[in-house]
This record gives structure tokens, sequence and C-alpha cells, in this order.
């Protein structure tokens, strides 16, 4: 689609609501919509105002009447994309939409591309690409976390960062630079490698803090997935229960009742949590339970975190110990001994003894006692795996393109320091302008078209 040409969508769910609005972006907004809005006040000296809702009706160009709306004018520049838009509030049905934008099509409009209000918006530098991505992120979000982080990404201050180090690479590289222009003043033996060291190693620290900051945004983002694991019958279904506040999976003494994998959602300390209940791990013969049992293994290798019930009304067994040996080094383990109703007889030691970096919480998922704890302890296990959440410049980045580009430009980095001492100036130099460039991709300052058709077609159309 050519940069001329005015756009429309409708930029709201399609379905029955209150409102829907059709939108248009482009230098023929105004004439478009001038053609099929009926408003008394178009006689008036000085319409359209600016940014003023105009009452009125769109009539088709047989001035047959669809709908009974409300228009705002809004002239470029200030403006989502820059340019002129028009939008028009209508009554929200399937049919009333659908129509009032072929309307705006049949008068002139070329039907918008997905996130191409927004890509226009980057493209004539309101947004930069960082910030563009963040107006998707906020359109996804799923937890009041990931608002946050996309409002941080909204207000420009991942691409804040970026430019500051991006600044940081070019003055460190200015003066290798210069050595090259004017070698007849500068001996590139001269140079202080020790200063150039002691740069190179902040520069490191800066990308390493915004790679710490990933993961734990994109836990926020995409959620965390948590395994209930445990002998069978020690209560891993009640709990699940408990947590979702409902009778999700079934409950029952008889023992091997849950066969498969069984999954429930809910918010913890603004974690999206994916919460796996699993089928009791035991030696067997069923065939059947042995599939289960399988299940809940690989269940347990994919959770973030696992929840491991033991029941404290019987002793601490061999099978508890082979059920706890599942945790993985990078994985979190939160301990629940179960049924702290029923008269106890496991040996805390041993349980503390045996996992001693995992959290322990008693629990009664008949009284609902330790339940909270339970909660917490999930919650402060995920703040200890994701790193704490006091460096908010580093809260912005959630996207795998902003990750994979941060890694390769530490990268760089790491081989400029790694060259210091082995190699001539120029592959230091040579590095550093890798890593400004692929800096400049997050901001959209060295990126070519193909990566932005990716990056656009990935927004909902209207947006
Ligand atoms: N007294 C007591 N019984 C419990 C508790 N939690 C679960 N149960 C009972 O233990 C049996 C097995 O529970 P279930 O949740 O199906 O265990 P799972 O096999 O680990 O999923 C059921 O009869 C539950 O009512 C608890 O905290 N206290
Ligand atoms: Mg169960």
């Amino acid at each position: 689609m050519t940069k001329n040409e005015t756009i429309a969508a409708i930029s709201t769910p399609l379905g029955e609501g209150g409102i829907g609005i059709v939108r248009l972006s482009g230098q023929n907004a105004f004439a478009i919509v001038d053609r099929i809005f009926d408003c008394p006040k178009k006689k008036q000296s000085g319409y359209p105002r600016p940014r003023y809702l105009y009452h009125g009706f769109i009539k088709d160009l047989e001035e047959t009447l669809i709908d009974e709306v409300l228009v705002s004018f809004m002239p470029a520049p200030h403006t989502y994309t820059r340019e002129d838009i028009v939008e028009i509030n209508c009554h929200s049905g399937i049919f009333t939409l659908r129509s009032i934008e072929k309307l705006v099509l049949q008068a002139g409009a070329c039907l918008a591309e997905p996130g191409e209000f927004t890509k226009r918006a980057f493209v004539n530098g309101r947004l930069d690409l960082s910030q563009a991505e963040a107006v998707l992120n906020m359109v996804h979000a799923r937890s009041e976390e990931a608002v946050k982080m996309a409002a941080r990404g909204l207000q420009g201050e991942l691409a804040k960062k970026v430019e500051s180090i991006r600044d940081k690479i070019l003055t460190i590289r200015a003066p290798i630079e210069a050595s090259f222009d004017y070698p007849e003043e500068f001996d590139p033996n001269d140079y202080d490698k020790v200063e150039l060291k002691k740069n190179l190693g902040a520069l490191k620290t800066d990308l390493q803090k915004l790679v710490l900051g990933v993961e734990r945004n994109r836990a926020y983002q995409d959620g965390v997935s948590v395994a209930i694991i445990g002998k069978p019958n020690v209560g891993k279904s009640s709990l699940l229960n408990s947590m979702l506040h409902k009778q999700r999976a079934i409950v029952h003494e008889i023992p091997g009742t849950t066969r498969d994998l069984l999954e429930g959602y809910l918010n913890l300390g603004g974690y999206p949590i994916r919460l796996v209940d699993t089928a009791g791990i035991q030696g067997t013969c069923d065939p059947v339970e042995k599939q289960g049992i399988e299940l809940s293994r690989s269940a347990a290798g994919r959770a973030r975190l696992i929840i491991m019930v033991v029941d404290g009304s019987v002793e601490w067994s061999e099978t508890d110990k082979e059920i706890a040996g599942l945790k993985h080094a990078d994985q979190g383990l939160v301990i629940a001994i179960n049924k702290s109703d029923l008269e106890q007889k496991l040996n805390r030691e041993l349980v503390k003894n045996y996992c001693p970096d995992a959290k322990i919480v008693e629990t009664s998922a008949v009284t609902g006692e330790g339940i909270k704890q339970l909660e917490n302890a999930v919650t402060n296990m995920l703040d200890n795996i994701f790193g704490s959440d006091t460096d908010q410049e580093n809260q912005a980045i959630v996207s795998m393109r902003h990750e994979r580009i941060i890694d390769e430009a530490l990268m760089n980095v790491e081989s400029a320091i790694e060259a210091i001492d082995i190699q001539p100036l120029e592959i230091i130099s040579l590095e550093l302008q890798n890593a400004w460039l692929r800096m400049g991709e997050i901001t959209g300052d060295t990126v070519d078209d193909d990566l932005l058709d990716k990056i656009f077609s990935e927004f909902c159309l209207g947006k």
C-alpha cells in the first residue's frame, strides 16, 4: 500500500456492543467522510473543527440512511499516524460496522492492512519501533503486570535505554576510528587499552542488565507453567481445586483417580500461571496408569516451578525421594506438606535435608489452612527465579526479537573485550559497529522492510 493512500478499517472488535469505530487515516480522510456524512453543522464556518464531536447521519451514496453517528476530525500532524484521521463512532453491530466500512471504501479509502495505522505512526516518526511493538503487547496483555510493562514500552523507556547504550558504543568507537583516519598523529600501539577494557566492561554490564530483565518480563507476558506432582492420594487435585477456588479436578479417596493432565489458570502476584495437576507417581503395572505417570514426568520437566505434595500423615518414603529428584537445576520447588488436619507422622527434618532449596509449607486442602501460604511461597519462588523487579528501566523488553538482538550485541561486545590484547583495533571497531547496528534494530533505526512487514503483520486489523 503506498504512503499516499487513505486507509480505513473497523477499529473495535466485531461484535454487538455500545459503540463501534470505523477509522480512516490519510490525506483524503476528511473528503471521503464528507461524501457520506450528513451533518447539520456542515454549513457553519470553521467546520470541521479539529477534535470536535459532530453528530449526524451516515448515508450511502444513494442517500439511504445507514446509522446515526458521532464523527471526529483530527488534522495532521498531532494524531496517532501523524496524518489526517477521522473516527466514525457508530452503533456497534456487525452489519452496521461492515456497512460503514464498505461505504468508506466505496467513497475512496483502501482497506488497511493489519497494524497499518501503527506502521504509519512508526514510518512518520510518531513512534519508534519498540513503542510500536509495545502497542501490540498492550493489546495482547493478559495480566496487570503485562499492561504496566507495555505502558513503559509505550513511553519509549526501552528506546531511551537502547539509545544510551548506542551512544556509549559510539563514544568508545570514535577515538579508535580517529586513529585510523589520522595514523600520522596516532600510533595504535599507544592506545590506552586499560581504559578501553574498562569502558567495554561497563558496556557489557549494561547489556547484561537488559538480558536479566527479559525472562521476568516474558513470565509476566506469556505466563508460567507450574506442575503439581506427588504420590497418589496425597491431595494434589484437592490443592489444585483450592488454588483455583473451584472443583476443577475430580478428588477421590481411590488412588489413581487423576490419569490425564488437568490445567487451570490463575494469577499469583501478577504472574499469569498455568497450574497443571498430574497423575500420582508410583510403581505400577496398570498400563493406563503407567501412561499417566509418564505424562506427569514430562509435565514436571516442562514446568518452571514444581509444587510437590506430600502427605503429612504418613512417613517420608523412597518414592517421595524419587519424585523430589525430578526437579532439575533451574526449576523452583515448593513442597506442600498436606493433610495438616490429620495426625502427623512425617519427619520434617528428613524433607528439609533432602530438599534444601525447597520452600516448605503446611497445608490442608480440607480446612483451607495454609493455601494462602502456599500461594505466597509460589510467588516468592518465582520472584527468586526471575530476579528482582526494582530495575524499572529494564522492564520494557518482552519480545523474542529484542532478546535475540541484545544477546547478539552482548556477544559482539564480549568478542571485542577478548580481542583487546590479541587482535588489531580494527577488529574491536568492527565488533562495536555490529553491536551498534544490531541495537538499532530495536528502535527501528537500522531495520529492513521485510522485518517491518513481519512485525506489523502480527497486529490486528484496525490498529
Ligand atoms: N484429611 C484430609 N484429606 C485430604 C486432604 N487433601 C486431600 N484429602 C483427601 O485425600 C484423598 C485424595 O485426594 P486427591 O486430591 O484426589 O489426591 P491426589 O490423588 O493427590 O490428586 C481424597 O479423599 C481427599 O478428600 C487434606 O488436606 N486433609
Ligand atoms: Mg488427583
